[in-house]
């Protein structure tokens, strides 16, 4: 006899009246109503059902450790109104403008990440595209560095070109992390300086490069539930599924507009992390910026409904982030491993 838990956890696959296969698991077919109705389902079902998945696609229960490091902070002409480094807001933020840093400063920093567990390092820059010269073989010197200490090697650098995404690949990097954000329906309303398109123009690049996409949004903007469906929907749509989601919670900065929004529920952030595994099984799906706030249950639930990488170290990329310590105690008290070698993609 069928249990009431598996009827309801199964809600969608049963629609049709077929048995739920294996293979129809991996789709990109993934309509609104579907992906609202996920995100929406009732809590316990919801991570039922991302448990579960997730534990037939990653049995090796592990955690990975991605380590974050601002390589040019700042003065950014783009206007996301989330951000800090935007040089639209920098009056109001205060934050200062920083050079591109020199590679054996970068070098060094991801020595540390890696001594301290990390086994990919990911290097952002406040630009709104890659431009081709010194700075860009800057870059490029930094991921051979660091793909040459045995870590992955993730960039976000805004717009790329299919040439520079080659260079990229050229060197060795593993990820480039370039985030759709929110939904198309709401992205006009956080930046105005680039379209939608370009963002997965961008990522097409990235893609038929051979390099690994890193691509997810923020909660906690202003937008609706249907906008945050339609954002896993995207990334959902995109074949292969991005190798690895990020679902960041705004970081309220002050002196951005966004700095007095309300602040993301944990179980928001559950929800949404749910949804990504139950749509992209194999995904990475990311517990990103604004976890610092939540406390260990919440983070909990999150690996329960089926995040499996977390940023790891004091800071983001220019806000603070959790405690390396509670965070390693935190994974061994739920009996997760940490990711001790790079992944295999
Ligand atoms: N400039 C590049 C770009 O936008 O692609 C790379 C750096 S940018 C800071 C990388 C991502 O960080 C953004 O796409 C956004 O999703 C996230 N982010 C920035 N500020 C944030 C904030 N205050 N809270 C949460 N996430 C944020
Ligand atoms: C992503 O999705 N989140 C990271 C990373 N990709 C580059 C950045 C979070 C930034 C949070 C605000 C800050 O520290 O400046
Ligand atoms: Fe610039 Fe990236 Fe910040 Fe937008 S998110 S302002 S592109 S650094």
């Amino acid at each position: 006899m069928r249990n009431a838990a598996a009827e309801t956890v199964e809600f969608n696959e049963q629609k049709n009246g077929a048995a739920p296969q294996r293979s129809s698991e991996i789709r990109h077919d993934w309509t609104t109503d579907e992906v609202l109705e996920i995100l929406r389902a009732p809590l316990i079902d919801l991570l039922y059902r991302a448990q579960g998945l997730h534990r037939r696609y990653h049995e090796d229960n592990t955690v990975q450790l991605a380590s974050l490091l601002s390589i040019k902070t700042g003065a950014c002409p783009e206007d996301c109104k989330y951000c800090p480094q935007s040089a639209h807001y920098a009056k109001e933020t205060g934050l200062e403008r920083e050079t591109l840093l020199d590679v054996d400063t970068v070098l060094e920093k991801a020595q540390t990440a890696k001594a301290a567990g990390a086994t990919r390092f990911c290097m952002g820059a406040a630009w709104r595209e890659v431009r081709d010269g010194a700075a860009f073989d800057q870059v490029l010197d930094m991921v051979r560095g660091v793909r040459g200490m045995g870590l992955e090697a993730c960039v976000t650098l805004g717009m790329l070109t299919q040439n520079q995404a080659e260079r990229l690949a050229e060197a060795g990097l593993t990820a480039y992390n370039h985030n759709l954000d929110t939904s198309p329906e709401f992205y006009g309303e956080i930046i105005s300086t680039r379209t939608y398109e370009d963002r997965l123009d961008t990522l097409a690049c990235v893609r038929s490069a051979g390099i690994t996409i890193c691509s997810g949004g923020i909660i906690g903007m202003g937008e609706s539930e249907t906008d945050r469906a339609r954002m896993l929907e995207i990334l959902a749509s995109l074949d292969p599924h991005p190798e690895s989601v990020p679902i960041n919670a705004l970081v309220p900065v002050p002196g951005t507009p966004l700095a007095e929004r309300p602040p993301v529920e944990a179980m928001e952030m559950v929800r949404m992390v749910a949804t990504a595994r139950i749509l992209m099984p194999k995904t990475r799906v990311r517990l990103s910026a604004g976890r610092r706030r939540f406390g260990k249950e919440a983070q909990l639930l999150c690996f329960m409904a089926g995040a499996n990488s977390i940023f790891y170290g004091d800071k983001l990329l220019t806000t603070a982030n959790n405690d390396t310590e509670e965070d390693l105690a935190l994974i061994a008290e739920a009996g997760l491993q940490v990711l001790d070698a790079p992944a295999d993609h």
